[in-house]
Formats: structure tokens, C-alpha cells, sequence
């Protein structure tokens, strides 16, 4: 009995000791089928977060998993936790997550991860104890730095101008206007001039009401970077009746479908974005992986993403899905989502 025992041990610690210190690399037909993969977004009514969710559940689909999205009507900060304990009460294999918060989800997360969950963020990351991967939209920096370049195009490299942002603890949002700032202390932008930072709580009203405001407090406003989907456009559709409409830029990231009017009637020259499907079903292959012990989360893992392809695991757990798209009259029609 003790012999058989060391036996099957002998090559199980063998494994879980290469694991630990070599990066694996897994194919598509390593994913187990039937595995529960559970996304929690941001908030449940966001349109964004709506296509991100539905790329996802099509990856969940198309490995024969079992694919489900829950998640609260609003964004703030510990809006999520009481669906990650029941997440866990449900022995998920994996949850999926946009965090709302870096740490207030995190306690909960690491409960989950004690008890086998798998925990994969996307859109927006926790601290990085709080998850194994972080499948993120594009290169933070570069989507940050990005948004000041095109602002500057839009606005002649001049002139005062805003953020309207999600919530204030949003983890993608903060990281990006860090990157803003740090763009606009390049010498090419000393005539570009941020006066505010607003918080439109991705709620279509009130970032409408922050739209106004801003106009209102700061009457030689040149532009509004809207990085999130929510603010932006509730920023349009309030400019663009209103005498600022033709004066004031209102950027961003937005998404094609809920811009297009914007753009066609010439309230908005320019945004970007990624594709929110492609974001889901890349974390959906992420937690799939992970969940059946082909990978990790460690740098160099390697996986099969299915129509994306392979995908290789960065430093601190990151996934990168690839560079944003900027979308103007010439290209919009191209995009539908
Ligand atoms: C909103 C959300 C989401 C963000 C997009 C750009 O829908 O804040 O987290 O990634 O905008």
C-alpha cells in the first residue's frame, strides 16, 4: 500500500514541480470539456460589457463548457463580492472578472483561488495577487498615451480640456490617465492644459450631468476624453445638441455601433476601442486553460485561443489582446460591435 502510494506520487510532484518552474505550452485539445466558466462584469447592463461577455460565452460554447454571466446593475467599488462568494458556493472551475475595485474584490478572490477556482481578470485588473491572469484589451500605456495624441490632433495641439471618466477606483481607467498624464508632460503638448478630472460612474445619466457641468465650470473647454464607452457617449449625445457642438471634441474609447450616429453627424471626428468580443473570448480561453491544468498564469505559458490563435502568458500574469483601432468616418462602417 505505502509503496503504491509513493509510486503515484513520485510522478505527480515531478509535475507539479515542472509547472512551478517551466512555462508550459497547451493545445486546444487539452481543454477538458463540461468546465463551469463563470464572467462577472463590471456591471451587467453596460453594452460593453454585454459584447465582452457574449465573446466569452461563445469561446465557453464552442469547448463544450458550460458558460454563464452574472454580475451587479451598478459599478461601484464592493459591487461584486456577494457574486463571487456564490460563484464559489457553485464550485465554479473558473470566474472571469472585470474588477471594480484593485482590492476590495480581492480577499474574496483569493478564497476562491484556496479552493481551485481559477481566476482570470479582464478589462479591468485587481492587485495582482487577486488572479492568475490578467487578459488585458491592449497595451496600457499605449491606449493612455493614445488618447492625448489624439485629442492633441483633434484639438490643434492647444486649449483646455477634460476627462470624463468611469467610477474613481476603476483599475483600467486610473491606469490609463496615469498614462495620460505622463504623455502630457511631453514638451509637444505644454499648450494642451487638463482641468478636470470627472467621474461619470459609467451611468448614462450621470455622466451626462458631468458632461454639462464640465461645460459649464470651464467655458474655454476644447475637449473631452471620455475613456470608457459609457461616458463617451452620453458626452456626445449631450454635445451634440448643444450650442458646443462643432467647438468641443468629444474622444475617447467607444464602441463602433453606439458611436456611429455621433460620427455620421459630425459631433465626434474620432475615438478608439478594441473588440469587447474578442477581449471575452480570449479570457474565456485564458480560464478554460487554466482550469484544466494546461497552464499556469506563469510568463512564457503558452495557449490555444481558438480563432485567435496561440497566445503567450506576459510578466505579471498578462494577456495582451493587441492594439486598439482608431475609428472615424473613413473606417466606421467597417465595425459592427
Ligand atoms: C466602459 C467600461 C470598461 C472599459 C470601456 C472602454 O464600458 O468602463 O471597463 O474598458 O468602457
Amino acid at each position: 500500500m505505502k509503496r503504491t502510494y509513493r509510486l503515484m506520487r513520485a510522478p505527480l510532484l515531478a509535475s507539479a514541480f515542472l509547472a512551478a518552474t517551466i512555462a508550459l505550452t497547451a493545445s486546444a485539445a487539452d481543454v477538458k470539456s463540461g468546465l463551469k466558466i463563470a464572467f462577472l462584469p463590471k456591471q451587467i447592463n453596460n453594452p460593453y460589457e454585454v459584447i465582452a461577455d457574449d465573446g466569452g460565452l461563445a469561446a465557453i460554447k464552442e469547448m463544450k463548457g458550460e458558460g454563464k454571466v452574472v454580475g451587479p446593475s451598478d459599478a461601484g467599488a464592493s459591487s461584486q463580492v456577494s457574486y463571487i462568494n456564490t460563484l464559489i458556493t457553485q464550485r465554479q472551475n473558473a470566474i472571469v472578472i472585470a474588477a471594480n475595485d484593485a482590492n476590495a474584490v480581492v480577499p474574496y478572490l483569493k478564497k476562491a483561488m484556496s479552493q481551485g477556482i481559477k481566476v482570470v481578470t479582464f478589462d479591468s485588473d485587481t492587485a495582482p495577487d487577486g488572479r492568475q491572469i490578467f487578459v488585458n484589451q491592449a497595451e496600457s500605456e499605449a491606449i493612455g498615451r493614445g488618447q492625448i495624441q489624439l485629442l492633441s490632433k483633434l484639438v490643434g495641439g492647444e486649449g483646455e480640456f477634460a476627462i470624463l471618466s468611469a467610477t474613481p477606483n476603476a483599475t483600467n481607467q486610473n491606469t490609463w490617465i496615469k498614462f495620460m498624464q505622463d504623455e502630457l508632460k511631453k514638451p509637444e503638448y505644454s499648450k494642451l492644459k487638463l482641468v478636470k478630472i470627472a467621474y461619470g460612474n459609467d451611468d448614462d445619466q450621470k455622466s451626462f450631468v458631468e458632461t454639462q457641468g464640465l461645460l459649464q465650470a470651464y467655458p474655454n473647454l476644447k475637449g473631452i476624453i471620455a475613456p470608457t464607452t459609457v461616458g463617451i457617449a452620453a458626452a456626445a449625445r449631450y454635445i451634440q445638441s448643444s450650442p458646443a457642438k462643432g467647438k468641443v471634441v468629444v474622444t475617447g474609447l467607444g464602441t463602433p455601433n453606439q458611436m456611429r450616429a455621433f460620427v455620421k453627424n459630425g459631433t465626434v471626428k474620432a475615438f478608439q476601442l478594441w473588440d469587447p468580443g474578442q477581449l471575452g473570448y480570449l479570457a474565456a480561453y485564458a480560464a478554460a486553460n487554466l482550469a484544466s491544468g494546461t497552464i499556469t498564469g506563469k510568463e512564457g505559458d503558452t495557449f490555444d485561443a481558438g480563432k485567435l490563435g496561440k497566445r503567450t502568458v506576459g510578466k505579471s500574469g498578462e494577456v495582451i489582446l493587441g492594439p486598439p483601432t482608431t475609428f472615424d468616418s473613413s473606417n466606421i462602417d467597417n465595425f459592427n460591435f
